[in-house]
């Protein structure tokens, strides 16, 4: 199954939603408040967000003057291009040049993050890269233990240090090794949880000073894994992070799940963050590139 199939299937709870969108568009008249009302709410439902929804049914009547929509395929056709616009929030495509490159994941506890790592190990080896991965969640024994698992699943070599020890230390080593062995890409996987917030967020700036100290000239990816069945509270929990970890892209996943895609859409108009890869499942090939037109044709697929 390509992305299209996979999304679409994915985004079964969503598209509930779009039918009665459908419904909407057939009993559309362009000078109706009703419609945009009836629109920001079916938004709102399918997790865009109020301030999201809000924007959109600001842009849709703005389009529809500017075009001049009198039927309702014209302004389905409008709504399609003005989601598909909204997602457009920065490249989707990691910038893993130098070498070695870094990807940095973060997030809450059980989003993924350490499942996404095993993906994208397992796609980078499968490019022909040399892939090396950082125990950085030693707050659980049973953390790097799942890491060992995909680092064999994956073909790729893996540092890992005792449970409790200082996660930027094993990033120090796991740089340290990859520099030596001539690896291409480090992951460096993190907890999601600790005593407190603070102290995580401490943790977090402490691994990116010592990225930034070994690695100068490196690429650095700092994706954040958010759970798309999370719904709008994952925007909160990304804002913190944003502000600690300076993100580059957002990993959306178990959209396989309950989860209404909406969310997606929040994403790229109240971060300002693109989404880079949405994990469908918990299999090795799970983990797919982002594709805005595609994902925006899925939702509305007939
Ligand atoms: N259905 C589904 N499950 C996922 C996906 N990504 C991760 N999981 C599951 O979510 C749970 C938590 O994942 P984990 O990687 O340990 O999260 P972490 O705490 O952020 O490292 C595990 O059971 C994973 O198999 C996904 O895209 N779809
Ligand atoms: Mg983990």
């Amino acid at each position: 199954m390509g992305f299209f199939d996979k999304i679409f299937s994915g985004l079964s709870k969503t598209r509930n939603n779009m039918e009665e969108l459908e419904e909407l568009f057939q009993g559309y008249a362009p000078d109706s408040e009703d419609f945009y009302d009836e629109l920001e709410e079916l938004l709102v439902l399918s997790d865009v967000g109020a301030a999201t929804a809000e924007r959109v049914a600001y842009l849709m009547r703005k389009k529809t003057w500017e075009d001049r929509f009198r039927k309702g395929d014209e302004a389905r056709r409008g709504l399609i291009q003005v989601l598909t616009k909204l997602l457009d929030a920065g490249d989707t495509a990691l910038k893993l040049e130098t070498k070695p490159s870094v990807i940095l994941m973060v997030g809450v506890n059980g989003v993924g993050k350490t499942t996404t790592i095993g993906k994208l190990a397992h796609q980078l080896k499968e490019e022909g890269k040399k892939v090396m991965l950082v125990a950085g969640d030693t707050f659980r024994a049973a953390a790097a233990e799942q890491l060992g698992i995909w680092a064999e699943r994956s073909g790729a070599d893996i540092v890992r240090h005792e449970e409790g020890s200082d996660p930027a230390a094993v990033v120090f080593d796991g740089i340290s090794a990859a520099k030596a062995r001539g690896c291409d890409v480090v992951i460096i996987d993190t907890a999601g949880r600790l005593h407190n917030k603070a102290n995580l967020m401490n943790e977090l700036a402490k691994i990116r000073r010592i990225i930034d100290r070994e690695l100068p000239e490196a690429d650095v990816e700092t994706l954040m894994v958010l759970d798309a069945t999370t719904g709008q509270n994952g925007l909160i929990q990304a804002k913190q992070f944003l502000e600690t970890a300076g993100l580059t892209g957002i990993v959306l996943t178990k959209l396989d799940g309950t989860a209404k895609g909406g969310i997606v859409f929040a994403i790229a108009n109240e971060l300002k963050l693109p989404v880079k890869y949405v994990g469908v499942g918990e299999g090795m090939d799970d983990l797919i590139p982002f594709d805005a037109e595609n994902f925006v044709t899925a939702l509305f697929k007939r």
